[in-house]
């Protein structure tokens, strides 16, 4: 399965204008307990460079674009983020990078937890160790 997966939103929208609802357990695949936003951010600046752990979010890009790398520790996939009407399905144990911001980008992203910095894997050797102890210990 990709690791870019997609929740289409639907769109509200009529004569007036566009409008999209975002309804935990609904449009959304989870109890969102948290939403910030990123913006503003420099020209050639990259973010991201780490992995939860348990956190789960869907990243909603609301103004310009931005460039999304995710990797599972085997995969690598790469998706421009450039319309209000997808929200892009971040998993735990995805290491994510994001690159290539516009000016004007705005980045929503709603999370599953509350901010939690103990939940962060910010070293990729650590997570590369980490996901394979997670795929290959087998279930009993
Ligand atoms: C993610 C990507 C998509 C807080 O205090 N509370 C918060 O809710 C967040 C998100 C961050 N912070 C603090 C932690 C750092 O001192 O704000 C600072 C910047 O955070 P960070 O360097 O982690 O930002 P990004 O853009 O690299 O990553 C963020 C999220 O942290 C992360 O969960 O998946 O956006």
């Amino acid at each position: 399965m990709s690791l870019v997966q997609w929740v289409d939103f639907p769109h509200l929208g009529d004569e007036r204008g566009s409008l999209i609802a975002l309804e935990a357990n609904k449009t959304v695949p989870f109890e969102i307990k948290r939403v910030y936003y990123i913006y503003h951010t420099g020209q050639n600046v990259s973010r991201g460079y780490h992995a939860h752990k348990d956190l789960k979010q869907v990243a909603i890009c609301l103004a310009g674009r931005c460039r999304m790398v995710l990797d599972d520790g085997d995969t690598r996939e790469e998706t421009w983020l450039d319309r209000p009407t997808k929200g892009l399905q971040i998993e735990s144990m995805i290491w994510r990078e994001m690159h290539d911001f516009s000016g004007d980008c705005v980045l929503l992203v709603l999370a599953s937890e509350h901010y939690d910095e103990r939940d962060y894997i910010r070293n990729y050797e650590d997570f590369l160790k980490l996901s394979r102890n997670v795929h290959h210990t087998p279930s009993r």
